[in-house]
């Protein structure tokens, strides 16, 4: 097993008795600098300003992104709104925070309809392993979860988003419980609480290493009993606005029918998580494959703006071997219970616990120096020593507490109790997203935001754990506001794509990126599915002369 590895394997568990008990290496704050400016992708000027649109010519946006904002819709010209479906809330987006909005809207007397581009709980909330963040500790408080998220976020988060999601701490986990999560207790019966980076105490509640899947089996239910009308495979192409300002719906295409569906709505709560899956600078994603920055697109065209998105979180621990789980997320927290970052001489170079765009860079900065292991597959990653975890803890911990790890790796014959994994920083989270206020209002009346596609509330870097409790506090937020101030059924207009498209006409040049993208290049996905796509060209190529599709068996 991993024989092209067997040198380095050897001076790794050569040094593993010394680094037993020897002090973790502590980038000082100099030094913690320099590894971000030279080797953190955030800084290596993959950026760009933006010609159209609320954030033109101020901040800058990863090129992948920036291209994709800059873009035209991709409706047919000439497409008239027509209301099909009347509701009282659109929620764009089925992953935590959608299900989240659509279960406090129950019992409301609205009608709520959630559209969600695959089916209901794909997304980015069940990739998510670690834990979520709660201030229930003996020694923890809600100050103490706010001091430790804004060091982390460097100082950048909005106060006012992070004191909420603070404060709403214990109360989201009480929900969670009684709506049926099972987070890990210990005997007594309290809550197992774990560190995580950045955290001054144990914070992180956790269903072993799959908590954010736990969340979702249990927020998915729960939506499936209340009265909202779920319509899966139904993915947002465009807003819809009165023409006087006010967001008052969406068009929907349903990938099954093959057609665009008009939904007018009197208050649209976007869900549509991150972007991961846009793969900024090739790297690989730890991102459901849907995460790919729609609602950003679809907010910006309306005149929302955007806040912090040259800032994305590369997660330190990707998988980097085997090719088959390349990006895939190994937690954290399997750090926070031991594993030490190695590299190929066998030396623990930094603190497994630094904040995760440090560990990352410092990761990149030792592949790059030349003290990673090369697969045979090309890739460059330096050794997670999971056995270590046994070592200190007890046999039997790792398998214990981490069991989907174990069940992903032993597929290709490693156990990670018994051997060192490989990893590699993988794209993980967009830190930055649409400016909202703190009861989710965007830039645009009717249009209100919640979860990952929204921006402030961890600054520039965002703590582990801190994500599924965002999706929880401000999804229940984002309905109360709704419920609070809903206003009346509008018309439905495309005055803001056309003023958009107006403005992207005087951009000048050959634009002819077709945004939002929906789907990631190696997906091999389309909007249309293949049967649509296929009854389409059937029913064009009776008329003509084309000859038969040699791929058509
Ligand atoms: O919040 C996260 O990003 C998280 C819990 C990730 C992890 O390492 O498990």
């Amino acid at each position: 097993m991993m024989e092209w590895a067997k040198e380095s394997l050897e001076k790794l568990k050569a040094s593993r008795l010394a680094r037993l008990d020897q002090p973790a290496p502590q980038p000082d704050s100099a030094q913690a600098e320099a590894i971000l400016k030279q080797y953190h992708p955030d800084y290596l000027g993959h950026e760009r300003k933006v010609a159209v649109g609320p954030n033109a010519g101020e901040q800058e946006f990863p090129l992948e992104l920036a291209q994709l904002l800059e873009g035209d819709s991709s409706l047919e010209p000439g497409y008239l709104p027509k209301a099909e479906i009347e509701t009282d809330v659109l929620i764009l987006g089925g992953g935590g925070a959608g299900a989240t909005a659509a279960l406090t809207l129950e019992g409301s007397g609205l009608s709520v309809h959630l559209a969600t581009k695959l089916r209901l709980g794909d997304s980015n909330t069940v990739m998510a392993e670690g834990g979520i963040q709660s201030a229930l500790g003996d020694d923890d408080s809600p100050r103490r979860h706010f001091a430790d998220a804004l060091v982390g976020g460097h100082g950048d988060n909005d106060p006012d988003l992070l004191r909420i999601l603070c404060e709403q701490g214990p109360e989201s986990i009480r929900w969670l419980s009684q709506l049926g999560c099972l987070f890990d207790q210990n005997e007594d019966g309290r809550f197992s609480l774990r560190g995580g980076g950045g955290t001054s105490v144990p914070r992180v509640l956790a269903c072993r290493d799959y908590t954010g899947l736990e969340i979702m089996r249990v927020l998915k239910d729960a939506v499936r009993l209340t009265g909202t009308h779920i319509l899966e495979e139904h993915v947002a192409m465009e807003l819809v606005d009165d023409g006087k300002g006010r967001v008052t719906g969406a068009i929907l295409f349903d990938r099954n029918a093959g057609k665009t569906v008009c939904v007018s709505a009197r208050a649209v709560i976007l869900a549509t998580g991150g972007s991961g899956q846009l793969r900024l600078q090739g790297f690989p994603t730890s991102n459901h494959v849907g995460a790919t920055g729609d609602g950003l697109v679809l907010a910006y065209r309306q005149g929302c703006r955007l806040i912090h998105l040259d800032s994305y979180q590369y997660h330190p621990s990707g998988a980097c071997y085997p090719e088959a789980l390349a990006g895939q997320l190994v937690t954290e927290a399997i750090r926070s219970t031991g594993a030490q970052v190695v590299n190929a001489e066998g030396v623990h170079f930094i603190d497994e616990m630094a904040y995760r765009d440090v560990l990352a860079g410092a990761i990149i900065k030792e592949t790059a120096e030349g003290r990673g292991v090369k697969t045979p597959h090309g890739k460059i990653g330096i050794w997670l020593d999971t056995p270590m975890i046994d070592l200190k803890k007890g046999a039997g911990t790792l398998a214990r507490q981490f069991p989907g790890l174990i069940h992903r790796f032993e597929r290709y014959n490693i156990d990670p109790a018994m051997q060192p994994i490989l990893i590699y920083p993988t794209l993980h989270y967009q830190n930055g997203g649409i400016c909202i206020d703190s009861e989710c209002r965007t830039d645009v009346a009717g249009l209100w935001a919640c979860g990952e596609v929204t921006g402030g509330l961890h600054g520039k870097n965002r703590l582990m754990g801190n994500s599924l409790l965002d999706i929880t506090v401000f999804g229940r937020r984002s309905a109360e506001s709704v419920l609070r101030n809903i206003p009346e059924r509008g018309a439905v207009t495309l005055t803001h794509l056309k003023r958009f498209q107006a403005e992207r006409e005087k951009m000048g040049g050959s634009h002819k990126t077709l945004s939002p993208k929906f789907f990631p290049d190696a997906s091999k996905m389309k909007l249309k599915p293949a049967s649509v796509e296929k009854k389409q060209e059937e029913k064009s190529s009776s008329n003509n002369f084309e000859p038969p599709n040699p791929f058509n068996f």
